[in-house]
């Protein structure tokens, strides 16, 4: 693919330029692993006439990642989404459960299709992470559960939401989402609170095309979320609880397999590509690159940029708009905060006091693509294209004060500028 590097803001494609890329660079496209073994195994499953309910390769996945995550139990399911929904009722949870607004919308989501309250709690400005003094200042007599998500990989204050829930007597759980191969005081995500849940979608950097697990060293909860995953049957004939159909199929688990074998090789690809992205940004004003612990292990999966407006010169929302039009489809997750999406939005009761860290930092975050298609080269010229913008803003400002801003090519669940957004009203 040729590739156009930006020399100057003239070059940029915003200001008439030639975009950089000929073809769309996007976040999250998926890892493959080898595909001469993927299809090996999809032939295999084909000739046996397994597809589902269990079968053998699902029960190895199950025990490969439970060994990788050293924790008892895992419980593979179709989709993150899901294994929310069912960690959440085998749980037993009820009223209202605490979970920062800033994640994806799925986290809330899951407890709402439950009847469960989202309660949306702020975020810790340096980590992105829930804030734990607030969510205990959210606790109310209905709240049966907090909801962390370890959000970018990264871990939540895993010490003080334990030492919270235990002292009020409620369940902790957490979204895992992206924290597929993560640690946290060097022991791998997955073993901590009563259970945490996994998303191994095509995006992520460990997929099976859709799929997810819930991780648990609790033995009757496991077995609880396994018969609940397969419509709530004990046995054959006998069904105890409200089941749902949960279950992973047998070539999602093959991809599982597959991806997991090439596991180090994604991450190795991811590092680098984290460490060429940093080099570029640590030479622009007002970009600061998310960082991670380097003392646990990470998987380097999202590019997280926070842009300083003031620092910079353009805002996230501008520097957006310039990428895109270069064809590199940066993304705004998770703009604009779950409590500004519907029903969340319409309804106070979900976010009984303001967000501050959560409206700040959803509107300066951008993430980049990475990933196994995602080169030096690429990164470079992404670095080229940020490096013309920044050196003369005020010719990219005066293009977008000249034309009415260009709506952000939309992704499927996103809203108009942050400007444009009223602020929420709070009694
Ligand atoms: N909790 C958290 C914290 C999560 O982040 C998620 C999911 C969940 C729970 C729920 O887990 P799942 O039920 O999904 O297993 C994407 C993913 O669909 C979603 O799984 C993920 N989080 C979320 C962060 O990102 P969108 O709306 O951004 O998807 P979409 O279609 O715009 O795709 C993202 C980019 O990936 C696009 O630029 C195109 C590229 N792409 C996508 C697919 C599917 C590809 O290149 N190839 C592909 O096959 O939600």
């Amino acid at each position: 693919m040729t590739i156009r590097i930006k020399r100057s803001v003239d070059d940029l494609a915003i200001l008439g330029g030639t975009p950089a890329f000929e073809q769309p660079l996007h976040v999250g496209r998926p890892n493959v692993g080898d595909r001469r073994r993927l299809l090996a195994r999809i032939d295999r499953i084909l000739q046996d006439r397994w597809l589902t309910n269990q079968g053998p390769v699902v029960k190895e996945f199950e025990h490969r990642i439970a060994e990788r995550l050293d924790v008892k139990h895992c419980i593979a399911t179709c989709n993150g989404t899901l294994a929310l929904e069912i960690a959440v009722r085998a749980l037993d949870l009820s009223g209202e459960v605490i979970v920062p607004s800033m994640t994806f919308v799925a986290t809330a989501h899951a407890l709402m299709w439950q009847r469960i309250t989202p309660i949306f709690c702020d975020v810790d400005p340096a980590t992105h992470n829930i804030d734990p003094q607030h969510a205990e200042e959210l606790i109310t007599p209905r709240t049966t559960a907090i909801l962390g998500v370890h959000l970018w990989g990264r871990p939540c204050d895993v010490e003080a939401l334990t030492e919270i829930t235990r002292r009020r007597r409620l369940a902790l759980l957490f979204d895992a989402a992206h924290a597929f191969g993560c640690t946290h005081k060097g022991r791998s995500i997955g073993r901590f609170g009563a259970a945490e849940v996994f998303s191994f979608h095509a995006t992520k950097y460990f997929n099976t095309f859709e799929g997810g697990a819930v991780t648990t060293d609790d033995d009757r909860l496991a077995e609880r979320i396994r018969r609940m995953k397969n419509f709530g049957f004990a046995a054959d004939d006998k069904v105890v609880d409200i089941g749902i159909n949960g279950k992973m199929n047998e070539t999602a688990a093959a991809m599982g397999l597959t991806s997991l074998e090439s596991l180090d090789e994604f991450l190795a690809v991811n590092r680098r590509n984290y460490q060429a992205y940093r080099d570029q940004c640590d030479a622009l004003p007002g970009l600061r690159l998310l960082q991670y612990d380097q003392r646990e292990t990470n998987n380097y999966q999202y590019v997280v940029v926070e842009v300083d407006r003031a620092a910079a010169g353009l805002g996230r929302d501008e520097l957006l708009q310039v990428l895109r039009a270069e064809n590199v489809l940066a993304r705004r997750y998770f703009f604009p905060g779950c409590h500004r999406m519907e029903p969340y939005r319409s309804d106070r009761r979900h976010a009984p006091s303001p967000l501050p860290a959560t409206e700040s930092v959803a509107g300066r975050v951008l993430v980049l693509p990475t990933g196994t298609s995602v080169d030096q080269e690429q990164i470079a010229a992404i670095g080229q294209i940020l490096r013309a913008a920044l050196q003369m803003p005020r010719r990219v400002k005066k293009h977008f004060a000249l034309h009415a801003p260009t709506p952000i090519l939309p992704g499927p669940h996103e809203l108009p500028l942050l400007d444009a957004i009223p602020p929420i009203q709070h009694q």
